[in-house]
């Protein structure tokens, strides 16, 4: 890239999993890069991009607040917005309806209004999700399935996909990436991949969990299914949807669907650990060694839960020459190690 005509991303989310990634995938590529961060009592949240202070451009900003994503656009004037701010968090959508759609759908126009008045030249990428198919029928997913939330949270970013549909009619360059779950050393804690590969390394180093001091972790549905990419993987596709002639969204995944339980046995597998399941329901236990290691605590069931979710990548693998390099067990592999070598060095 021109040195002197560098292009300008916005990130929004910057302090979460994929706004890191994505940052570093950017700056890679020779953008000037600003990322939005929103206000909080510390700035421990700030920890995923800490490294990156002197590189990169942070801007305060707030999705819920329409005057201060006014400031942020009218001073960054960037080329590229990817919108990955939201509340992510599928369960808490079910205790915060209201905000999550605040945030994740109002949010999104508020944005778009913003770039029709200051940067229509702008394109804009947002962090659409597989949540937003529910249960449907078809399997697997790909652009043409119809879209059946069950949560607050898919609700709310199925009205954000809609407006960026629209703002594409309108003449924006908008897309949404479908992307399915994508996890990494830098997944928050609260999503189950991380809790487990974090979780298991603590069994193993005979720590106790962080959240309950228990020695035993407490997991919810076993048996859900989801389609796990690994994150550094999938911001590579954000951006090259913004680099075709023409607005297209794009369903981004593995093709591959594998169930809570699996990546569990998986994470054992890694660590050399052996793992046994005994009892039925909310009664059923895994066993390590003769101790109990995995508990069921219905706290972690939803209210409504989608049971299987796997996608159909082939648009993007044939328009985008995009492809999911790393496979489930690299995966685990790549999270328990990172977990490994964090814990043992405070251990
Ligand atoms: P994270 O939860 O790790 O990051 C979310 C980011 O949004 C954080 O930087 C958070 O800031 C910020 N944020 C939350 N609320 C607001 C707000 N009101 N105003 C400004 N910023 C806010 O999510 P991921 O990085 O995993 O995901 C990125 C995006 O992709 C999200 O929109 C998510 O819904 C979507 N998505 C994620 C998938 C996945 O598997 N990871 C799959 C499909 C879609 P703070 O640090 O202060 O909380
Ligand atoms: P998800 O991710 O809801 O798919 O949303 P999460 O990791 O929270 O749940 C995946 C599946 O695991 C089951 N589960 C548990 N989940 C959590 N968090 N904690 C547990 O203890 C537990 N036990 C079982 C869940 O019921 C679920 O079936 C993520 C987020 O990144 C969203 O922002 C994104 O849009 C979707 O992925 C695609």
């Amino acid at each position: 890239m021109d040195k002197e005509k560098k292009k300008i991303a916005l990130i929004t989310g910057i302090t979460g999993q994929d706004g890191s990634y994505l940052a570093r995938f950017l700056l890679n590529k020779g953008y000037e890069v600003w990322g939005m961060y929103r206000r909080s009592s510390g700035d421990s949240h700030l920890e995923r991009v800490e490294d990156l202070k002197g590189k990169i451009n942070f801007i305060m900003g707030e999705l819920s607040d329409y005057s201060s994503l006014y400031k942020v656009i009218k001073e960054v004037m960037p080329d590229e917005i990817y919108n990955l701010a939201a509340q992510s968090q599928v369960r808490v959508s079910f205790d915060q309806p209201l905000y999550t759609k605040e945030v994740n759908w109002f949010g999104v126009e508020r944005i778009l209004d913003l770039v029709k008045e200051i940067v229509p030249h702008a394109r804009v990428y947002q962090a659409s999700t597989s949540e937003m198919f529910g249960n449907v029928v078809q399997s697997p997913q790909n652009e043409e399935t119809p879209f059946a939330p069950v949560s607050p949270y898919g609700e709310a970013k199925l009205k954000a996909h809609e407006a960026i549909n629209r703002a594409k009619k309108e003449g924006i360059f908008a897309c949404g990436g479908v992307l399915f779950n994508h996890e990494s050393p830098k997944r928050g804690i609260e999503f189950v991949t991380r809790k487990i590969t974090e979780g298991i390394v603590r069994i193993k180093l005979g720590l106790p969990q962080r959240e309950t001091g228990k020695n035993f972790m407490e997991l919810g549905n076993l048996d859900a299914k989801r389609d796990w990419g690994f994150a550094g993987d999938y911001v590579e596709a954000m951006w090259l949807m913004l680099q075709q002639d023409k607005p297209k969204n794009y369903v981004i995944a593995t093709g591959e669907t594998h169930s809570v339980r699996e990546f569990v046995e998986e994470a054992f597998k890694t660590l050399d650990l052996p793992l046994t399941w005994e009892g039925e329901g909310i009664n059923e236990v895994g066993k390590s060694q003769g101790e109990i290691v995995i508990k069921i605590n219905p706290h972690f069931f939803r209210p409504n839960e989608i049971n299987k979710l796997i996608g159909d990548p082939s648009k993007a693998i044939n328009e985008l020459g995009w492809k999911p390099k790393t496979d489930f067990k690299e995966l685990v592999k790549i999270m328990i190690e990172s977990d490994f070598t964090k814990l043992k060095k405070d251990f």
